[in-house]
């Protein structure tokens, strides 16, 4: 049988990176821990990525096309979840979710506690808008890649239930 398709967009939030692309280290992590969690049974696209300061209309007015317009399955951001004055990621994304998921949250804020205790800074936020999941991650490699790998695997069965 064919493999199951899941198309995602990865939005980098950073205020830096968006001055210049090359600092974004984050989003093309993200991208290679979908590629490495693609199997013969499960495929991840990535079809959509953007870098864009830490602005609340802008954050909001993405993760709304990409979701309402694209349709994407999985939308993820990396960025903007901690404690900085410039941090709105969590406040842009809430309002755009029509079911809240604590539960990604916190399997991801678990998983990560085992690996640093610096974890408990990060204000994830996760949930459904229409068909689409979406998950938001912190902005450093290391922490995208570390909260994306503790629930990537129950993101396929997540999008199926929502659609
Ligand atoms: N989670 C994991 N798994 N690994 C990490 O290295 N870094 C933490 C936290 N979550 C980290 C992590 C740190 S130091 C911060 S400040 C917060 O994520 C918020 O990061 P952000 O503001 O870049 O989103
Ligand atoms: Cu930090």
């Amino acid at each position: 049988s064919q493999a199951q398709q899941y198309s995602v967009g990865i939005l980098t939030i950073s205020d830096t990176a968006s001055a210049d692309s090359t600092k974004d280290l984050s989003g093309p992590t993200l991208k290679t821990v979908f590629k490495q969690a693609s199997k013969e049974k499960i495929t991840f696209n990535v079809i959509k990525s953007a870098i864009i300061s830490d602005d609340f209309e802008q954050i909001q007015n993405i993760v709304k096309t990409w979701s309402d317009n694209e349709n994407l399955d999985i939308v993820v951001t990396t960025g903007g979840t901690g404690f900085g004055v410039k941090d709105i990621t969590p406040e842009a994304i809430e309002p755009l979710l029509q079911k809240k998921s604590p539960g990604i949250a916190y399997a991801m804020i678990t998983t990560s506690l085992q690996k640093t205790p610096f974890a408990a800074l990060s204000r994830l936020v996760s949930g459904v808008r229409g068909k689409t999941i979406i998950i938001t991650v912190p902005g450093s490699p290391k922490g995208a890649k570390e909260n994306l790998e503790a629930v990537i695997n129950v993101l396929p069965h997540a999008v199926d239930l929502a659609k």
